[in-house]
């Protein structure tokens, strides 16, 4: 008996040590749950045990039908027995449960009320290899440890998939869209399926990401033609292969003619064609196929058209059980782009948007940024009913918080937050978060702390595009790895389009992307009256001025200044604030939990260099464009042009390349 609590308390231990830290919910001194209308159910099984666990007091959980709910919604009320869950399906409960943890924990008010997801599907892309390596990753290796499935099964992966159910993702996909064909092979599949044994009763539906030539890789068919019949039996057989093994599998996530990888279009089929094959092997599953409109064919000059000019016409094309991903942006998940005009440009199409968590584009794991900001900016543009899910690329790993930088648990949360509510404020998931997260339990902090913890979260993201991208510029990092600055980058033999200038297009008139319609017309691809507001550089917003148009070195910002001079201040002000930023973490110093505040700090010291890094590097760029010397009132260069030209950027993707600067400065 003894030994059996030792084994339980080490395996509780266990999960501890890997929670993302909004989940450290206390342990009850004393609950009472009581179920009505019991369903014998795994996911039931997990609210009642979350609430056994973590909650002090009496709840019912009660079970009946209403269909104003779906399968996940919930009400949370307070009963004279105590506080009632009622929800139609377990899933609701299990979202209700851990609704209630997370009000008790934040100090929030129990008894929240009523809660119904937006989207039915919130989904998780992983862009794991079978190598254990991750694209795009900066919180170590994958979470999957696959050479040790399906024998092992590391505890990691539940306390994954309670973290995901706790801000109600339902779904993941665990392989990277440059998909192995080996993912498809019965080895493997036996391995997914023993992921997908954890994460059920957490009600997370595990998909895949396939390689269109799959049939050609794996079973030596002559051939991956969607038309092709031998072909769609193959995906037929394989479907079914699949679902014995996974009932309650989610679907397909493919990337098909884009960069490199196989598609339909290889056979001069359409991208729907390829779609609709893979769609009817899934489709007497219930499966479905997520289908990325990421792709940059040059049928057009500028790549901002690229994706809607292949993917526009195809409206109406695809089968019911497709669903087209598109990233939230026209390029590809910059520090700041306009909306993607494939949104709302298919009525007859399901669109899903993709975010991506991981900051591939906004310094990595070393940079503070807050990203439900960026997020909630697409939706004032995109209405949220206009799309039918959404998904993020994750930004999880082994490393020992999951996420690299214990703050971008903050994004992992928020995502799962905007998945379910689109109309959340980045405020309100921020205030929580913190409250769950941040702080010690025997040091509350005071409102002056907790509001410029809240400032600095808030202002993170906004920080990171003014020292890296002000006013609209993109794409202006290091080539390959996408850390720092390299406006200059010249790679022989690489597609234009992958190379900074292309963006900048800095010369002796002005900087930016002439989008206009004496441009490249990308404003074209917008409805009115948006397109007229982004045609004319007087109306165009000044967040996206140097991404719709060239403009001038001595035009007259709203603000007076020059867009020299404004560029200058930008990069400047992203300066500063990171320096507000290390203040607020000290000054929280007392109330911060220990590690967390030390880890951070350390963080927050790299994102300083690297943010004057930015600075100096596009400055110093760019001003042999503009002519003009930087402002008096903006702190002289601390590094050279020449200097920051010779630093190699081959970094791997822990490390941050300022430390070799600051050497080659010295
Ligand atoms: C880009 C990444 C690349 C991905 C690609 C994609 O640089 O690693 O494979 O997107 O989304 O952002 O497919």
């Amino acid at each position: 008996m003894t030994r059996l609590l030792f084994l339980v308390i080490l395996f509780f231990a266990t999960l501890a040590e890997a929670a993302p830290l909004w989940m450290d919910f206390d342990s009850s001194g004393g609950t009472r749950v009581t179920v009505k209308g019991r369903v014998k159910s795994p996911i039931l099984d997990t609210a009642v045990r979350e609430l056994a666990l973590h909650y002090d007091g009496d709840v019912t959980i009660d079970l009946k039908s209403d269909k104003s709910l779906g399968r996940d919604g919930f009400a949370i009320s307070e009963t004279p027995g105590g506080i009632t869950i009622t929800a139609s399906k377990p899933q609701g409960a299990l979202y209700g449960a851990y609704r209630l943890l997370r009000n008790v924990k934040a100090g929030y008010p129990a008894a929240s009320g009523r809660s119904v997801p937006a989207y039915g599907l919130r989904i998780l892309n992983h862009w794991d290899n079978l190598d254990g390596t991750v694209e795009r990753g900066y919180a170590g290796k994958s979470l999957w440890k696959w050479e040790e499935l399906p024998a092992t099964v590391s505890p990691r992966y539940e306390e994954y998939a309670r973290a995901c159910a706790s801000v109600g993702i339902n779904a993941a996909v665990l392989n990277n869209v440059n998909a192995s064909s080996r993912i498809l092979s019965a080895e493997y599949l036996e391995k997914v399926a023993a992921l997908a044994d954890v994460m059920r009763p957490y009600g997370i539906a595990v998909c895949l990401s396939v390689n269109f030539a799959s049939p050609v890789q794996l079973d030596s068919l002559p051939t991956a033609d969607p038309l092709d019949p031998a072909v769609a039996r193959w995906w037929k057989r394989k479907a079914d292969e699949i679902y014995r093994l996974v009932p309650d599998f989610g679907g397909f996530l493919v990337k098909a003619n884009s960069e490199g990888q196989p598609g339909p279009m290889d056979y001069g089929r359409t991208h729907a064609e390829g779609a609709n094959m893979l769609a009817r092997a899934l489709k007497p599953h219930g499966g479905i196929v997520m289908w990325r409109a990421f792709v940059y064919s040059p049928l057009d000059e500028d790549r901002a058209k690229q994706a809607y000019l292949e993917f526009q016409p195809l409206d109406g094309a695809f089968d019911p059980n497709v669903i087209v991903q598109i990233k939230n942006g026209p390029i590809d998940f910059q520090p700041r782009e306009p909306y993607s005009p494939l949104f709302g440009a298919m009525p007859s199409t399901p669109q899903m948007v993709e975010f991506q968590i991981t900051q591939e584009y906004l310094g990595h794991a070393n940079h503070l940024a807050y990203l439900a900001p960026m997020w909630t900016e697409f939706y004032d543009y995109v209405a949220p009913e206009s799309i039918v899910a959404s998904s993020g690329v994750a930004n999880i790993g082994d490393s020992e918080c999951l996420t690299g930088n214990p703050m971008a648990q903050a994004n992992w949360f928020a995502f799962g937050e905007l998945s379910w509510d689109p109309h959340a404020t980045p405020a309100e998931i921020a205030d929580e978060w913190l409250r769950l997260s941040v702080y010690r339990r025997d040091a509350a902090p005071d409102a002056a702390v907790h509001d410029a913890l809240m400032s600095m979260m808030l202002d993170s993201r906004e920080a990171v595009v003014d020292y890296m991208m002000p006013m609209g510029l993109h794409h202006i990092f290091a080539f390959g790895h996408h850390y720092g600055p390299e406006p200059w980058c010249d790679v022989p033999g690489a597609r234009a389009d992958w190379l900074p200038r292309y963006y900048h297009r800095a010369d002796s008139a002005g900087l930016g992307f002439d989008r206009s319609p004496s441009g490249s017309d990308a404003v074209g691809q917008y409805p009115e009256p948006l397109r007229s507001r982004l045609s004319s550089i007087e109306t165009c917003p000044e967040e996206f001025l140097l991404w719709f148009h060239h403009v001038p070195w001595d035009y007259t910002m709203p603000s007076g200044m020059t867009m020299w001079e404004q560029l200058c201040a930008s990069y400047q002000r992203g300066v500063d604030k990171v320096a507000g930023f290390q203040r607020v973490w000290d000054m929280a110093e007392p109330v911060v939990i220990p590690g967390l505040y030390a880890d951070v700090r350390g963080r927050l010291m790299t994102q300083m260099r690297d943010a004057e890094w930015w600075r100096d590097a596009c400055l110093l760029y760019f001003s042999q464009y503009s002519g003009r010397p930087i402002p008096l009132d903006i702190p002289r260069p601390v590094h050279t042009l020449d200097d920051m030209r010779a630093v190699n950027l081959g970094i791997t993707n822990f490390e941050s390349p300022a430390p070799q600067l600051l050497n080659k400065a010295r």
